[in-house]
């Protein structure tokens, strides 16, 4: 049986980044094994208002829902209900070093964007990975379906495991990241070589939310910055933004971004495509999430089932590591 947990952080509203790259791959899991999906508490690596925060958890929590997530046939909790979480954090923080956070891509520009603000640089947005390979190892979890950003994260996730059990015998699975074939890293749409990011960093004009309204999202999409030229051809490093529309496009309606350059003769024509696909692809999720977000016993039921499931899964294995290091466990 596989085993599969990823997650989002509440650090804004969810994307389509967030979607194409990550969450819409984790319902198909379900059926070939055993899925967790959460809501980290990462957020906190940064200035937060806790009003916010209490916000977008629920609605991150009750899009996972929307999207397919089946709470009978699979764990959806949110971390900060689960306190294994934070125990394992410890024990990988006591396993990695200094110099490897501080190489995280992440944090450099997480810590750069922080400074640039006129505000202190948390410490925990330099252990957040120390958290993020707990979260995961914590389950057993042999894959990770997460966008290319992360991919960083989790070799680290990966380094830590093997060093653990050299150290202190085998205690954990070694995971590995999946990520999917085209839209692995969605790009903004007004700044084609940035990363389409959830946290507010100014305008958010080149963002789609999941939960956009369709007019939004077609808006959003016409006005995505391209480039001077005038034929619609698939090269990312030479036309970025148009690149861009191809592979969201391909992860929409499927194929390949450089077979569908071909079919189209001005980028118009392909904005107007790209709309439309975007529309349709988030049209159920949103309304299943209206559905849900009418109902809130509903969804707090499910978290309350979740945590519960998931303290239960992963209190053995966090023990187990406690034991091999030579602490105390409570198991
Ligand atoms: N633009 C993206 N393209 C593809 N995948 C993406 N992911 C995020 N942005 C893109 C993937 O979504 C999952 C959840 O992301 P996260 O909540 O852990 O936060 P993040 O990766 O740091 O994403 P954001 O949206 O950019 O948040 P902020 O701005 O707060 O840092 C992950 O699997 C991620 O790879």
């Amino acid at each position: 049986m596989t085993r599969v947990f990823s997650g989002v952080k509440p650090t804004g509203h969810l994307t389509l980044g967030n979607y194409l790259g990550a969450m819409r791959r984790w319902p198909r899991w379900i059926s070939t094994g055993r899925t967790h999906c959460s809501v980290w508490s990462t957020c906190m690596t940064v200035e937060h208002d806790p009003a916010r925060v209490r916000r977008l958890s629920r609605q991150a929590a009750t899009l996972l829902l929307a999207m397919g997530l089946d709470p009978e046939r699979c764990t959806v909790f949110v971390q900060s209900q689960v306190d294994e979480h934070a125990r394992l954090a410890y024990l990988m923080e006591c396993t990695a070093s200094d110099g490897e956070m501080r190489r995280m891509i992440q944090y450099k520009e997480k810590a750069a964007s922080e400074a640039a603000r006129g505000r202190g640089v948390r410490l925990s947005l330099l252990t957040y990975p120390a958290l993020m390979a707990a979260d995961i190892l914590a389950y057993g979890t042999h894959e990770v379906p997460v966008g290319e950003d992360q991919a960083q994260h989790l070799e680290l996730t990966r380094d830590l495991a093997v060093r653990f059990n050299q150290r202190y015998g085998p205690t954990f699975v070694v995971p590995k990241a999946t990520h999917p074939e085209v839209a692995a890293r969605v790009m903004d749409l007004q700044r084609p070589t940035s990363k389409m990011g959830k946290s507010e960093r100014g305008s958010t004009a080149g963002i789609v939310y999941v939960l956009d309204e369709p007019e939004v999202v077609r808006r959003k999409v016409m006005r995505a910055v391209t480039d001077t030229h005038s034929d619609v051809v698939y090269d990312r490093e030479a036309r970025p933004g148009v690149a861009n529309l191809l592979d969201v496009l391909a992860a929409c309606v499927g194929g390949e971004p450089e077979r569908l350059a071909v079919e189209y003769g001005s980028y118009g024509a392909l904005k107007r495509d790209v709309g439309e696909a975007v529309v349709e692809l988030l049209r159920p999720v949103r309304g299943r999430h209206a559905e849900l977000a009418a109902d809130p016993a509903y969804v707090d039921g499910v978290l309350v089932a979740g945590a519960e499931r998931a303290r239960v899964m992963a209190r053995g294995r966090v023990d187990a590591a406690y034991r091999a290091v030579g602490l105390m466990s409570r198991g």
